[in-house]
């Protein structure tokens, strides 16, 4: 067989999200309920705006403009996260960046499956959110070899996928039946379980320890947690989620609302509470419930470079010293408040944010800048005579402190939060069986191949 009948990495992504987000809206009707409000908030904007819908047109991202950007799991074992790693890779979703969680008192590390590169991001921009749970950080030793052990003896990929996926690394790629049988037996893995693999008394030690570690080790796969469509404003939909019957987490995570948006901002809708049966140790079963699945949205903006995200982290540390957002929403008006007054020192405009060096930007000429005599100009000369343009660049990746006000609003506002930091991104590329991408490193080379792209006919001197 010849590489050409094989299906994009892209497609096969594509076809994953879609089924994906149909099987979670069967699943979860409040998730269903939240795309239509995300789309109908979105189509207000774009009539209220014809320059956006113009730019979104043009950057061939208006089409898909309400689709899911992101998911989330969490995993078990070493063994779950290398192989989840090579079922990615089949989809062209490649691990960037070390997320450490344990800092804000949830048991895991995590690290972002994803499209690397416009092209591919363009055409299906489907990441998913990848946790691995640290039992290390679990002080009860008996419960800890009690949880490895239910999770050493647990099968999360069917048979199905995982002879796929060795035919997938064997051959190179996979065919048009295989991709779609492919899809179909991966889906299985993320599907939710109603019956527990533990009893009800093991499920309270596993609770009793974290929440987390119960969410993680009672089931029989690491069913998705949420799926995230993109907004085009996040504010209007989370005013709007109770008139819809469904209940937003209390603040919106990230940054404030800006002219220029910048990184990240997400909210949620609160976990539901679902029915589940555990063993009740005679080989029938006890109703109890599990809380676990909820949907989410995000709005994005441009990269920023180390320098930017210091300021931005020492920002957002500030704005918590000032006003600890409360989970009940009580200090809600408060927080927003004070968010929106201490970013005021981050600048507020494209090119000013470029000069000061906290953004990542993609540099072109415009057409007069193809056409003009460019010998020996600089850049910052070439811009201010309208010979080269730039455009943010989008942020593709998460956020720890926004990660883990997501984790925490959905496991629970009581979730103990006693966890020493101990990050061990050494020991998590050590499981996962590869090393993680360097985002910054990454965002930085494609500013660079752009800035070289306007110097590249050596008539623009190097800035
Ligand atoms: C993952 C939470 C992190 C995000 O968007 O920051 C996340 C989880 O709850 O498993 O998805
Ligand atoms: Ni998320």
């Amino acid at each position: 067989m010849t590489k050409t009948e094989f299906v994009s990495s892209d497609s096969i992504r594509a076809a994953f999200s879609a089924a994906m987000s149909a099987m979670y809206r069967n699943e979860v009707p409040a998730y269903g309920t939240l795309m239509s409000l995300v789309a109908q908030v979105n189509e207000g904007v774009l009539a209220e705006d014809p320059g956006m819908k113009q730019r979104l047109a043009e950057t061939d991202t208006l089409d898909r403009i309400s689709e899911e950007r992101h998911g989330a799991i969490r995993l078990g074992t070493a063994q779950e996260l290398s192989t989840i790693r090579r079922v990615f890779a089949v989809m062209g979703m490649h691990p960037v960046g070390y997320y450490d969680l344990s800092t804000a008192g949830v048991p895991v590390h995590s690290t972002a499956f994803r499209p690397v590169g416009d092209t591919a991001l363009k055409l299906n921009p489907f990441r998913i959110f990848t946790s691995l749970l640290r039992l290390d950080l679990v002080r009860d030793e008996q419960l800890r070899a009690d949880a490895a052990e239910v999770l050493s003896k647990r099968k999360i990929f069917t048979d199905g996928a995982l002879e796929l996926l060795d035919k997938a690394e064997k051959q190179g790629g996979l065919d048009r039946d295989d991709a779609s049988r492919f899809v179909e037996e991966v889906l299985q893995t993320f599907r939710w379980h109603d019956k527990a693999i533990v009893s009800a008394e093991m499920y309270r030690r596993l609770h009793d320890a974290h929440r987390l570690v119960a969410d993680v080790v009672s089931f029989r796969g690491p069913h998705i947690n949420h799926l995230t469509p993109r907004t085009l404003d996040i504010d209007e939909v989370q005013r709007r989620m109770p008139v819809e019957g469904i209940s937003p987490k209390a603040i919106v995570e990230g940054p404030p609302t800006r002219q220029c948006p910048i990184l990240l901002r997400q909210t949620s809708f609160k976990a539901l509470e679902e029915a589940v049966a555990f063993e009740d140790g005679k080989g029938g079963w006890r109703s109890g419930s599990h809380t676990a699945r909820f949907g989410e949205i995000e709005q994005r903006g441009v990269a920023l470079t180390p320098k930017g995200r210091a300021l931005y982290d020492r920002l957002l540390n500030e704005t918590r010293e000032r006003c600890r957002p409360a989970a009940d929403g009580s200090n809600a008006a408060e927080y927003e408040a004070a968010l929106a007054d201490v970013f005021k020192a981050f600048p507020d405009d494209w090119n000013a944010i470029r000069k000061a060096g906290l953004g990542y930007f993609s540099y072109s000429l415009t057409p007069a800048g193809e056409k003009a005599d460019r010998t020996g100009m600089d850049l910052e000369t070439a811009i201010a005579n309208g010979l080269v343009q730039f455009d943010p660049i989008t942020y593709e990746d998460f956020l720890p402190v926004s990660a883990a006000g997501i984790f925490q609003s959905n496991l629970g506002d009581d979730a103990t939060q006693e966890f020493v930091a101990s990050p061990n991104q050494r020991m998590f590329e050590r499981d996962l069986g590869a090393s993680v991408l360097d985002e910054f490193a990454h965002y930085a080379a494609i500013m660079q191949a752009s800035i070289d792209r306007c110097l590249g006919d050596g008539r623009l001197a190097a800035a």
